[in-house]
């Protein structure tokens, strides 16, 4: 039987228990919809001339590529008209994006990161769009959206999700039941189901961090990793195996389909500063790994019970195979 498109999936889950309210299957798809246009430009690398920095910064410091750009404009376009949102929050801009007057508002928020794994563009290896969607607090309707109304824990969220531009072009998503892989038919420009629900291999001995970074970790990442190194003359007596991407979405779509643990732990300096962002990297992603079966902390506690303070807040995150992310917290 051929695999089933995004739309029925969607539809199905609607008419199922309620599972899906139509504003928010309309949100899923016009994300969806936007991350198909988003992979074109990613594949046309050079020949598209989205390639490259603007050699402008965006609000965290970074440097923004071409396709960043490009990326949160599409998303931006694809949904301010929906009539499904009353706000976007997204990497590469300051503040909260409001619905223009002139459109209809919703009650849901769609916060992004348009273009993770930016420093893979140039090199053409997988980079991603993370989404995460919460429900706007019920007395934000007829007032303006505030960031206050974006800054909920992580477990409110009612769906999250990735695309990840790679070999394939795939959507990975979970509105609470499950996790679905969908993979884009290119010839008919089609979503169509893959995998799902997905439940994460345990067991896996992979581990991914940026070992380059070994001198910020804390005495317990140190020790966890150097027991992994040593393997099977180590005290655990197994060996494994590491990988590291540099793109998030990479790293833990892996982790998705075969297993393992991901690592970017804050720093162990006082100022302990971290690299991701806990609200459209950090709980997006959390929900997912929670949903397939896995489990994600910020090295403390469940990163979807941090109850967030700043819109681009930056976290801990360590996520995956649930033994040997729980086994960092009996440390
Ligand atoms: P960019 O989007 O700036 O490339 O950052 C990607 C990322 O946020 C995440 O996707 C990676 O896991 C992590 O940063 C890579 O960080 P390092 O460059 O320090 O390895």
């Amino acid at each position: 039987m051929q695999a089933i498109s995004l739309s029925r999936f969607l539809i199905e889950q609607q008419r199922q228990a309620q599972a899906l309210p139509g504003e928010l299957r309309l949100l899923i798809e016009t994300v969806a919809r936007a991350c198909k246009t988003i992979s074109h430009a990613v594949s046309k690398g050079a020949l598209g001339e989205v390639l490259g920095s603007l050699g402008s910064e965006n609000v965290q410091g970074e440097v923004q590529k071409k396709l960043d750009v490009i990326a949160n404009e599409l998303l931006l376009d694809a949904n301010e008209w929906g009539g499904h949102l009353a706000a976007m929050a997204s990497e590469e801009m300051e503040t909260l994006y409001p619905i223009p007057n002139r459109y209809p508002k919703g009650e849901y928020l769609l916060l992004f990161d348009p273009i993770d794994g930016s420093s893979n563009i140039d090199v053409d290896l997988s980079v991603g769009t993370i989404f995460s969607v919460l429900k706007a607090p019920e007395n934000a309707s007829g007032r303006e959206v505030t960031e206050q109304d974006f800054l909920q824990a992580g477990m409110h969220q009612v769906a999250a999700g990735y695309a990840i531009y790679g070999p394939q072009t795939l959507l990975v998503l979970t509105i609470g039941s499950g996790v679905y892989e969908f993979t884009l038919d290119r010839e008919i420009g089609s979503w169509r189901m893959t995998d799902g629900p997905m439940q994460m291999p345990q067991g896996n001995r992979e581990f991914a961090i940026n070992m380059a970074r070994r001198r910020q970790w804390s005495p317990q990442i140190i020790r966890y990793v150097e027991e992994r190194i040593q393997g099977a003359e180590g005290p655990l007596g197994k060996d494994y195996n590491m990988r590291w991407t540099a793109s998030m979405v990479a790293d833990v779509h892996r982790i998705l389909k075969r297993g393992g643990i991901f690592l970017y732990p804050k720093d162990a300096r006082p100022d302990g500063t971290a690299r991701l962002r806990l609200m459209y990297e950090a709980n997006p992603m959390a929900f997912l790994v929670e949903q397939a079966g896995g489990a994600a902390i910020d090295g403390e506690q469940r990163l979807m019970e941090v109850l967030p303070s700043k819109l681009h807040q930056r976290i801990g995150v360590i996520l995956g195979d649930k033994e040997e992310v729980t086994s960092l917290l009996r440390d």
